[in-house]
């Protein structure tokens, strides 16, 4: 696909930064397509007779990433899926939530995908991070929202997707929100900065 047929936006932020619920927001006033790494990772990992179930259940224990072969399919999938409904539909916009978390994933996703148009990262210190998927693992069912997972992906979280977001910053293709605020206030900046970029 070319960025003439498709909008994507890379949605990214630590653990519990507020990613999905500003996502769901969006998708409402916007009419975007929330795609979000992690739900269809999840998903997979519970499709009777997947073969990576297994896999992508340790991965997602150990806050690590899945290899990026898995992930990038799920997505062009999903992407071709919602196309495909919306065949009218002459410009689809996707926000895609948690990913890419590594370069790697990064680079193959902009080769053999589209390229972004720009990333929304959603900036938030750990120790608020980290109050709210403690609250959030008493009700989620979430094998990750636990004190050592929880510290292992804020550890991935620095050391291997910070990267991809200074890359993308060094493109002038990052638009940083203070996500420390409620959902609401946090909301009102995402809208007033997606308007300086047109959107
Ligand atoms: N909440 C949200 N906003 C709030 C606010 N402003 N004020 C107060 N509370 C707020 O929010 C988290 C919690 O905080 C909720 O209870 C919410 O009500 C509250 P949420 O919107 O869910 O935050 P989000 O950033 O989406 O957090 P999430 O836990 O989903 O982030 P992760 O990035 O850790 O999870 P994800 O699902 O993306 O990935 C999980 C795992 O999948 C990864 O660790 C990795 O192992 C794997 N993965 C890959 O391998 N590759 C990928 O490409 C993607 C994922
Ligand atoms: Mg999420």
């Amino acid at each position: 696909w070319s960025p003439d047929d498709v909008t994507v936006i890379f949605v990214l932020g630590g653990p519990g930064a507020g990613k999905g619920t500003q996502c769901a927001k969006l998708v409402s006033d916007y009419g975007f397509r929330h795609l979000s790494a992690g739900d269809l990772l999840r998903e997979e990992q519970n499709r009777p007779g997947s073969e990576f179930g297994e896999m992508i259940k340790a991965y997602i224990k150990e806050g690590t990433i899945v290899p990026m072969e898995v992930t990038v399919q799920l997505l062009e999938n999903a992407m071709k899926a919602t196309m495909e409904k919306e065949k009218g539909n002459n410009k689809p916009m996707f926000l895609i939530d948690g990913f890419p978390r590594k370069l790697d994933q990064a680079h193959a996703f902009e080769r053999s995908v589209v390229p972004s148009r720009f990333t929304l990262f959603y900036d938030c210190p750990e120790n608020v991070m980290e109050e709210r998927l403690i609250n959030r693992g008493k009700t989620s069912g979430r094998a990750d929202d636990n004190m050592e997972s929880i510290r292992k992906r804020f550890r991935v979280f620095v050391e291997t997707s910070m990267p991809v977001v200074d890359e993308f910053e060094k493109q002038d293709k990052v638009v940083k929100v203070e996500a420390v605020k409620s959902p609401e206030e946090v909301y009102e900046e995402t809208k007033a900065k997606l308007k300086e970029r047109g959107i």
